[in-house]
């Protein structure tokens, strides 16, 4: 199994679009843990390039081929993260990406996590202004907001989340969770998030205790 896990980190770190799938689909036929496989493969393997993008060494058409590769993996893998027991779907989670950053990965990988513990998920996609995202929690009556950044250069667009929601006194009835890559605990406290987690497992345990699972 830790075999496929690395083939997988390295298939992201090589862009083997085409042969992405077919090994997906045999780390799964190996009895591979398909979120293992995600969290400690193909993310690992995306974060790799990122940082050799971000250290110079690798240009944006690597990096998007990367992407690819990585969605491509995520597509035969996310389908079958086993779902949990309870999936009568009475807590609603809105989720959006903020806007001026296109980054989805992870968000969709936190909604799927969700999804499969039961909660209902509305994805309204990336590039979300403020205004969009605290509407449509309003009008799904979702108990919790998450929004995920991933540029240092969008981080900022999650306090004006908080400050806009303050301002229309949608809290506490609203939770506001907040994550990726570049947000850490203390950030999460000091722009007043009801928390963050580093992953998606962590979403899902972040979520149950704000709000509860069921009921
Ligand atoms: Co972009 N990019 N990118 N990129 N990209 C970063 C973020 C960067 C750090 C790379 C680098 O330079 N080292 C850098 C940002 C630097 C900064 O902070 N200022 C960067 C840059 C600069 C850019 C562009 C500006 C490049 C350019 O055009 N010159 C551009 C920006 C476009 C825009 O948004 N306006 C850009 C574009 C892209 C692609 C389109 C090519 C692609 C995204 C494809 C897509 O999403 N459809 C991309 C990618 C893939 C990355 C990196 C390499 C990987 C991100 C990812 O998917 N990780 C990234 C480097 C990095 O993050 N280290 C980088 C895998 C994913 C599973 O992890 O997203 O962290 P993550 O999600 C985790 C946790 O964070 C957590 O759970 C997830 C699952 O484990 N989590 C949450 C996430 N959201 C959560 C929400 C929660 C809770 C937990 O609650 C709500």
């Amino acid at each position: 199994m830790e075999n496929y896990v690395a083939r997988l980190k390295k298939a992201v770190i090589e862009y083997d679009m085409e042969g992405i799938a077919a090994l997906a689909q045999e780390a799964l036929d190996k009895g591979t843990d398909p979120l293992q496989a995600i969290e400690e493969g193909l993310a690992p393997g995306i974060r790799e390039v990122g940082k050799r993008f971000g250290s110079g060494e690798l240009f944006l058409p690597e990096l998007v081929m990367a992407a690819e590769t990585m969605k491509a993996g995520v597509a035969v893998l996310e389908p079958r993260i086993p779902k949990g027991a309870d999936t009568r779907k009475t807590r609603k989670v809105l989720l959006a990406t903020v806007q001026d950053d296109i980054h989805e990965i992870g968000k969709n990988l936190v909604g799927t996590m969700l999804t499969a513990n039961g909660y209902e998920v509305v994805d309204i996609g990336v590039n979300q202004p403020v205004d969009s995202i605290l509407n449509e929690a309003d009008k799904i009556g979702a108990q919790v907001v998450g929004v995920s950044a991933l540029m240092t250069t969008t981080m900022p667009r999650m306090k004006e989340l908080l400050t806009t929601a303050e301002e229309r006194k949608t809290r506490p009835e609203q939770r506001f969770i907040v994550g990726g890559a570049p947000v850490t605990d203390q950030y999460a406290k000091e722009i007043g998030a009801d928390g963050t987690a580093g992953d998606a497992a962590g979403a899902v345990g972040l979520v149950a205790r704000l709000v509860g699972s069921k009921g």
